[in-house]
């Protein structure tokens, strides 16, 4: 692989220095192509590494409106947390570069796209589809809370299809890594109220809740808690308002495996590794992880 992380390309820098050929990534080491999709900070591209001829998904985000909404902090986090992931559920983020207006991450290609747009094609997921991608999901968080990442923003437009089918979590743009946080808390843990000590114990717990919304927006085409106004989204929420339309008909072990991940009190909620023992996973998942159609 010619694409080097940001780490690696700063271990190269430092074995390099002497010699003084240090690299790093312009835009001209790119050809451009087609506008792959476009979002509030800037648009994608499909890419080519010139020398290597690799192709990648180049993120063009202008420096003004990051300043603007004051995120910089954000995506150098982003760019942090996601060079160190690697797992075949979770878009690879390359590393970046800039030049005076831009910051351009170069990503992972995902060949068949946003997977918001496939749904909304669809309207919705059968339940073997709905279960692969669940299943895809679920192995991906257990692997990025092994590493004490929180992923934190799990929806239809974070998620990319790859050439095969297979299912990418993308954007990292909103998650943490907790274990700064947990390791300074550990000499002063004494003094801490119990809900700040669950709180740190169980903040995974928040992708648990976002990966129920998500199945039952797989299977119905629609997220759980829509309401019109954004105040009634916000009651039907915290009251957990679960309602299980009559059409399209869904599985009753369906139905059981969603109402066990949206569960108010968060330490109730089905553990990830249970998500994938549950018998509509089992049942209903295509073990290779990828779904055919
Ligand atoms: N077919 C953006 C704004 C502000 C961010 O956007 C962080 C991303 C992956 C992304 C998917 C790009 C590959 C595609 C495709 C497509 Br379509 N990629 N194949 N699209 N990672 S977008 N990250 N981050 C971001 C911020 C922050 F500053 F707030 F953090």
């Amino acid at each position: 692989m010619a694409i080097a992380t940001e780490t690696q390309q700063q271990e190269k820098k430092a074995s390099e220095a002497s010699a003084d050929v240090q690299k790093r990534w312009t835009l001209s080491d790119f050809d451009i192509g087609k506008p792959l999709g476009r979002g509030k900070f800037g648009h994608v591209y499909l890419a080519r590494e010139k020398r290597s001829n690799h192709i990648v998904a180049l993120k063009v985000l202008f420096k003004s409106q990051l300043q603007q909404s004051q995120v910089e902090h954000q995506l150098r986090r982003e760019v942090e947390i996601q060079s160190h992931l690697r797992h075949p559920n979770i878009l690879r983020l390359y590393g970046y570069f800039y030049d005076q207006k831009r910051v351009y991450l170069i990503l992972e290609y995902a060949a068949r796209g946003e997977l918001y747009k496939e749904l909304q094609r669809c309207k919705h997921f059968s339940e073997r589809r709905a279960a692969t991608y669940v299943a895809s999901l679920a192995r991906a968080l257990i692997y990025c809370h092994g590493k004490h990442v929180i992923h934190r923003d799990i929806k239809p437009e974070n998620l990319l299809i790859g050439a095969e089918g297979e299912l990418k979590i993308a954007d990292f743009g909103w998650s943490v890594h907790t274990f700064n946080r947990r390791r300074t808390m550990c000499g002063t843990l004494d003094y801490l109220p119990p809900e700040m000590v669950e709180s740190v114990e169980h903040d995974a717990s928040v992708d648990i809740w976002s990966l129920g919304v998500l199945c039952y927006e797989f299977l119905y085409g629609i997220p759980p808690f829509e309401a019109r106004e954004h105040s009634d989204t916000y009651r039907r929420i915290v009251q957990v308002d679960l309602k299980f339309p009559p059409k399209p008909v869904i599985s009753q072990t369906a139905k059981d495996l969603i109402s066990q991940m949206l569960v108010r009190d968060y330490s109730q909620r089905l553990p990830l590794h249970k998500v994938l023992q549950h018998p509509w996973i089992v049942q209903n998942a295509e073990p290779s992880g990828i779904y055919r159609g």
